[in-house]
């Protein structure tokens, strides 16, 4: 027994951890697929000992496929995830493709799982830093009220990819050595202009849009408002890339409804919430840093103080993986979550 299981993007930074995650979890699996775009069709991938060539994904992959985990970027998503449902599989899709079709579900397990049931063969992954974002703030929402959030990120280069990745070792490596080097891959691939992430911070995480905000800022704005069922709540973002390889970090600002909360109530409720894991004791300097979150499933969250104007408003730090809670591991979590709610059966 088990599923039928196809991830598309095999070889890609996130297709890797999804496969990973898929075997560290014992996912319940009978077959697995594994597709990539005509460009990397053909490598070899090494699964639980076992040799798999990755195919080119094609309409006719997806017959007889319960699962498919997509992750190689919108274009394929768009062009393939409505040939996999149609042929009956249940795409859980992390590229922004269908994130706000109204007729997806956009789901953080901790946050809305039950969203689940309302697939209709497209399920959609979030992006990574409104996952970690969400899932700290959920508990707070439900016991107290949430009125207002204004986050400032501090991300990673591996959101950007693999390419990403190589810029700032390469860049970092000729800046010591006195090289010149010409950066090619941020702040956006294929922009005009790309400029130097090493020793540096950029604030700018995708394209702009017209009302001045990129693309990765109205995504968190949108997608927190999707997952939470909350138009109304009101939401800001200023997302900025630092020379970080992985592990996003983001500075929270929130304001609540209720009145006469104390920011030990915030963290009595974040100790116990699932996936968080609560680090906050200044007095032994202990808060989150990305370098210890890399590998981890969980959010990771400190720095937890009242505001000192505003009662009802408190400010945390949260860190995670992006590669793991943020894109592979919440993948697979709504895997579970299809499998356990029933929404899926095992033949
Ligand atoms: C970054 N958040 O860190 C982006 C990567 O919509 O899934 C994830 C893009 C997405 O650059």
């Amino acid at each position: 027994t088990g599923l039928n299981v196809a991830v598309v993007g095999a070889t890609g930074a996130v297709g890797q951890q999804m496969i990973e995650t898929l075997v560290k979890r014992d996912f319940p699996i009978k077959k697995l697929v594994l597709l990539s775009s005509a460009r990397s069709a053909g490598k070899v991938v090494t699964v639980n000992g076992k040799e798999h060539v990755v195919q080119e994904a094609k309409p006719e992959s997806f017959e007889g496929i319960d699962i498919a985990l997509f992750s190689a970027g919108g274009s394929v998503s768009k062009e393939l995830a409505p040939e996999a449902a149609k042929r009956g599989a249940i795409v859980i899709d992390n590229t922004s493709a269908f994130r706000m079709d109204q007729e997806v579900p956009l789901v953080v397990p901790e946050v809305n799982e039950e969203d689940v049931h309302t697939h209709k063969g497209i399920i959609a992954n979030p992006n990574c830093s409104t996952i970690q974002m969400v899932v700290a703030l959920e508990p707070v929402r439900k016991k107290f009220g949430l009125k207002k959030i204004i986050v400032s990120t501090y991300q990673a280069v591996s959101g950007a990819g693999a390419a990403a990745i190589e810029e700032l070792k390469e860049e970092t490596r000729a800046i010591l050595a006195g090289e010149a080097y010409e950066p090619k891959v941020l702040p956006v691939k294929g922009a005009d202009r790309h400029y130097q992430i090493a020793f540096n911070a950029i604030p700018q995480i995708d394209k702009f849009e017209d009302n001045g905000f990129t693309f990765e800022e109205l995504k968190m704005i949108n997608e927190t408002k999707k997952i939470m069922h909350d138009q109304s709540l009101q939401v800001a973002a200023t997302c900025v890339r630092l020379p970080v390889e992985t592990g996003h970090s983001e500075s929270v600002y929130f304001e609540i409804e209720s009145e006469g909360v104390t920011a030990n109530d915030i963290k009595e409720l974040l100790k116990d919430a699932p996936g968080v894991v609560l680090q906050d004791d200044p007095a032994n300097q202990v808060y989150p840093m990305p370098a210890d979150c890399v590998g981890k499933q969980d959010v990771f969250v400190g720095r937890i103080r009242r505001d000192l104007d505003n009662e009802k408003g408190f400010h945390m730090w949260v860190v995670s993986d992006n590669l793991l809670k943020g894109a592979a591991w919440n993948s697979v979590q709504i895997a579970e979550s299809l499998v356990r709610l029933g929404v899926v059966g095992q033949k």
